[in-house]
């Protein structure tokens, strides 16, 4: 394989998403870190070059850019065995992909991102606005897993996939955000299940 540069910021999960992904399949990534809260995936050579969404993660192959963390992890994993071989397993992998970006990011990542990083006492009135039908939204996502897992040990197929990855990134930080898991059992023992998994990396690794 080519080498795999993934532009990076540490605390992201999205990111981590990348790198978990590789660390598993014991794929090598050279990083290149910028401070996001610095404005630096925001700088006319970022935009230019990287990501005209002004984001990481994005995974840089030659000279191709690809962001987006989902897309980055279906890279990786392609023809591994993060990505069930059944359709309707893999189907089911990609129904829950698209729930992370939809209805679990949005609102677990981003009051993770306020209040644990930007801090309550910094946020505009628009966002402590938003912040109620966040921690509901959030609060229902998880519901929603914790239900799903009640029969099973992963969120697609019955081994570990992007599935879970996409997941665990943001919920294994979710109390960064205020989120208490100690209301959803299966989902606690579903993040001790991923982090015992063979060549698990942590966050901040
Ligand atoms: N849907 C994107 C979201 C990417 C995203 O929001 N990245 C954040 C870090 S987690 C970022 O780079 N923010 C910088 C900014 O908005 O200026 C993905 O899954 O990769």
């Amino acid at each position: 394989m080519r080498p795999l540069i993934l532009h990076d910021y540490p605390g992201s999960g999205n990111c981590y998403k990348a790198r978990l992904t590789a660390a598993l399949l014991g794929l090598p990534l050279e990083r290149r870190v910028y401070d996001m809260l610095g404005g630096k995936t925001r700088t006319e050579d970022f935009l230019g070059t990287v990501n005209n969404n002004g984001r990481v993660p994005v995974l840089q192959v030659a000279d191709r850019y690809l962001p987006e963390s989902n897309a980055i992890c279906l890279y990786l994993a392609e023809g591994s065995r993060l990505i069930p071989a059944d359709p309707l397993d893999r189907a089911d992998m990609y129904r829950w992909m698209f729930f992370e970006q939809n209805g679990h990011e949005p609102h677990i990542a981003t009051l993770r991102l306020w209040l644990g990083y930007v801090g309550e006492a910094n946020l505009s009135d628009a966002q402590r606005a938003q912040v109620p039908a966040k921690r509901h939204s959030g609060e229902d996502a998880l519901r929603v897993m914790n239900e799903h897992l009640a029969a099973r040990d992963w969120f697609a197929g019955n081994a570990l996939s992007l599935a879970d990855i996409a997941l665990y990134a943001y919920t294994h930080v979710a109390e960064e955000g205020g989120f208490a898991l100690d209301p959803y059992p299966h989902v606690r023992a579903w993040l001790a299940r991923i982090a015992a998994t063979p060549g698990y990396i942590a966050l901040r690794d």
